[in-house]
């Protein structure tokens, strides 16, 4: 028997679709996806298990503008996470801007010893004219052991890409898991609520707000049937929390019923959701309130 077993990091810029990978391949939601820039701040585990492998991606933030100290934070996760001992790097790039240009600033990141697959997303918006000459190009810069263009949303070539991936993964001759079978992420239901709470005011507000918000569940009780569950969202100024609360409270509403409805699906129960609008302004730069905010290294 040959099994296989590795670590795979994700990293590119923000918004190339490094989440949406993740899902596709784990076939669950793990990480929050949206149409914005920096959606992701933190490193997220999705664990892939098929009878022959198991592979630990590592989702990443994506690579922007250090503004605050939360971006540093987030620059730190992608530094550890293709600093360690790390088989497979993906360099994710969007299929739909100039490719050569998005790939020379990924060449130089992560250990020399890693492997490195260059996937091109979101082939499923653009067309084989658009893409062929660049192709050309990025074929005579490219040093990666692989190049693969994919669809992360339609799922095209996510098969290839793991037989891809498991090539260059260490063999054992026994089965060889770090994690259980069914496990498929590090994160608990408490994370992901406060992250899918995230991701639809990322989907409800303009780019200012979201940036700016964190979101902390302060009561998780699920020793009833309906399952109860508080949270605090933080933003920076008043005026921010009139946005988020809307006239009469309608964008609010609205907030606490989409977010309602994906936690219930994720948890497959009905849920009871209270959401609190408060303000602490600059928390972005302000190392004890990133800690209190799960926002550390540490
Ligand atoms: N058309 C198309 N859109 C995609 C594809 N993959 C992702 N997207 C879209 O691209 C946007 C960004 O996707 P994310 O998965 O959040 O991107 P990310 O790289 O994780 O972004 P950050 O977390 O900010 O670094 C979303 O609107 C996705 O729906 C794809 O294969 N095709
Ligand atoms: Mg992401």
């Amino acid at each position: 028997m040959e099994f296989k077993c590795g670590y795979v990091t994700i990293i590119g810029n923000t918004n190339v679709g490094k989440s949406t990978l993740l899902n596709k391949i784990i076939g669950e939601k793990v990480a929050i996806i949206s149409p914005k820039a920096q959606t992701s701040r933190d490193n997220t585990l999705g664990i892939y298990n098929d009878d022959n492998s198991q592979i630990i991606f590592i989702d990443t933030p994506g690579y922007h503008k250090l503004e605050h100290k939360l971006d540093s934070y987030m620059q730190e996760n992608i530094d550890t996470a293709i600093n360690g001992d790390v088989d497979v790097l993906l360099y994710v790039i969007d299929g739909k801007k100039p490719l050569v240009e998005q790939y020379e600033k990924l060449m130089n990141k992560g250990d020399k010893r890693s492997k490195k697959i260059l996937v091109i997303n979101k082939i499923d918006d653009t067309t084989f004219e658009k893409l062929y000459p660049q192709l050309n190009e990025l074929n005579k810069v490219c040093k990666t052991d692989e190049i693969l263009p994919i669809s992360a949303l339609t799922g095209k070539n996510v098969d290839v890409l793991i037989e891809m991936i498991k090539k260059y993964l260490p063999t054992y001759d026994y089965e060889m898991r770090y994690y259980p079978k069914e496990q498929f992420t590090d994160k608990n239901v408490r994370y992901l609520s406060a992250e899918i709470i995230r991701e639809k005011i990322l989907l409800l507000y303009n780019e200012e707000i979201p940036h700016g918000v964190a979101v902390q569940i302060t009561q998780f009780d699920e020793t009833s049937e309906i399952v109860k569950i508080s949270a605090d969202i933080y933003c920076e100024k008043e005026s921010h929390k009139m946005i988020i609360i809307g006239k009469n409270g309608e964008a609010i509403k609205k907030l606490s019923t989409i977010s309602r409805i994906a936690i219930e699906k994720m948890l497959d129960a009905k849920v009871y959701l209270d959401l609190f609008v408060k303000v602490k302004p600059n928390w972005r730069t302000d190392n004890l309130i990133l800690e209190e905010f799960g926002y550390t290294n540490k």
